[in-house]
């Protein structure tokens, strides 16, 4: 296709966490592209450890997290014809793909000391034999490592945190020219296939020059076109900033997230009308989230075992300028920390099934499926016409595209709201996506006349209006 006939949705992002590559494309065909996502962050496709027990968990999820070479011919989440065949049904859809990207370290201690990968790739800790399976004899040896070769201690030295090991992975010594063109090899073998963007596991564990090289050795994206797009997952502190990282990419926001999920939770949202550049990050250099798949587990203050309030955050995240959203779509896990996906007996995850009680698929709640066309459709413009009541309840203007309210209370919001939308008969976008080719609109309409419209919204529900859901 040329360029003009590529269809790119907007910069909204769902993580389908561990999702097989199969279940991916059929999502993008049936709900992603026609809900308006721009794109979907998938579990790292390289050849991982394999651990059927480890810490309490059958094939614990983190496999993926130490990888042992750049295969990507057998991850449990599929064969590389399962991924080619993703990104390319994924981008028909308008939806780029983001591969998770570890690049900080390969594989740590412990259980997943040494073995065979989910390729049959032999490694041991500072050994990976083969990193491609393609003649090169690409490789890594001892000398490929950081020489700190010990766990990071003094979280307070950047130096160390940079060039330690994060839980004992072998940390990868980006100082060396020869190391970063072996990783870029392997980011350009995915781009080529269609991959449009990248999720940078423990960014700030790597040195930013060593990022910023590994970026300009890295070659335009087929079909979407341009540069890929890369957003670094940092957890600032007073060591390293977010800021560090903004020059490269996207930056993870997690003091947003902080901020925000507790709001919700608290029920203290009038507040969030103007947001401030929560860790320094501007909106344009953010990347946003109620929660991810770590604080999902290690710092719960909103998920989806939260229910409709958590809904209600990511409906907020999503119709707020400030920041691209990344949404976390979830299987159903409960106390053990490493606990996988649903799986064969031989580690490999099964088709996802939206309608079981083991994957909860939140970008197809009602209070979020509607959110990425919202977002498209008000895409470019401020908030205005702000209005509060109490703690709990906030309604804006997207300039006079789009109005959306939220009430974070347990009881009904009854009132009229001035808005700068144009008279006329809105579905509600809140409450479930709407559907222009058949006109359906599980949220019900609304009616906005001489410049107002009058609604009762539900606890923890939210009314959301835009000018491309006009019925
Ligand atoms: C990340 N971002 O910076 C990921 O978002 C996070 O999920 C990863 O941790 C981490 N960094 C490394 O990529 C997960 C998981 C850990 C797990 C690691 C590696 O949260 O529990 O650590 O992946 O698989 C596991 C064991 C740990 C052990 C380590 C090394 O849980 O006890 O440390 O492997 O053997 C001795
Ligand atoms: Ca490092």
């Amino acid at each position: 296709a040329s360029a003009a006939e590529v269809r790119v949705n907007g910069d909204a992002i769902v993580h389908l966490f561990q999702w097989r590559w199969d279940s991916v494309a059929d999502e993008c065909e049936s709900t992603l592209g026609p809900n308006g996502w721009g794109g979907v962050q998938v579990s790292p496709p390289q050849e991982h450890v394999v651990l059927p027990s480890a810490e309490g968990a059958t094939y614990p999820w983190w496999q993926d997290y130490q990888p042992v070479s750049y295969r990507l011919d057998a991850t449990r989440r599929g064969t590389k014809a399962e991924f080619v065949d993703m990104v390319e049904r994924c981008r028909a859809q308008g939806v780029k793909i983001y591969v998770d990207m570890v690049l900080n370290h390969m594989s740590g201690t412990g259980s997943a000391g040494s073995g065979p990968g989910s390729a049959g790739t032999v490694y041991s800790k500072y050994s990976y034999p083969n990193l491609f399976n393609d003649g090169s004899g690409d490789s890594y040896g001892y000398a490929d490592f950081a020489p700190c070769y010990r766990r990071i201690s003094n979280w307070g030295n950047k130096q160390e945190v940079q060039d330690c090991e994060l839980l004992d992975l072998a940390d990868l010594n980006t100082a060396d020219p020869e190391v970063r063109r072996k990783i870029a090899k392997y980011m350009n073998a995915v781009i080529d296939l269609g991959v449009a963007g990248f999720r940078v596991d423990a960014a700030k564990h790597v040195q930013e020059a060593h990022l910023a090289d590994i970026i300009s050795r890295l070659r335009d994206v087929p079909g979407f076109g341009g540069r890929p797009d890369l957003f670094h997952e940092v957890y600032g502190d007073g060591t390293i900033p977010y800021t560090a990282y903004a020059p490269y990419g996207g930056v993870t926001n997690f003091d947003y997230q902080r901020a925000v999920s507790s709001a919700f939770r608290d029920g203290n949202i009038a507040q969030l009308g103007n947001l401030p550049n929560y860790g320094g990050l501007t909106g344009q250099q953010a990347v946003v989230f109620v929660d991810n798949h770590d604080t999902q587990r290690e710092n719960p203050t909103l998920t989806y075992k939260s229910g409709a309030r958590y809904y209600l955050a990511d409906t907020f995240m999503m119709a707020h300028p400030y920041g691209r959203p990344q949404l976390m779509s979830s299987y159903a896990f409960g106390s053990v920390h490493g606990q996988g996906p649903p799986s064969a007996p031989n580690g490999t995850t099964l088709a996802t099934d939206c309608a079981s009680s083991a994957w909860i698929c939140e970008h197809r709640d009602p209070g979020v499926a509607g959110m990425p066309g919202f977002r498209n459709a008000v895409a470019g413009t401020g908030i205005g016409s702000v209005v509060t009541d109490g703690n709990g309840r906030l309604a804006f203007a997207r300039g006079s595209r789009g109005y959306a309210a939220f009430n974070a209370t347990g009881s009904t919001w009854s009132r009229s709201f001035s808005t700068p939308l144009p008279d006329g008969r809105y579905c509600n976008v809140g409450r479930g996506a709407y559907d222009r080719g058949t006109g359906a609109c599980p949220g019900g309409a609304v009616s906005v006349t001489g410049g107002a419209f009058t609604a009762a919204i539900a606890p923890d529900q939210a009314v959301a209006l835009h000018v491309e859901a006009r019925l």
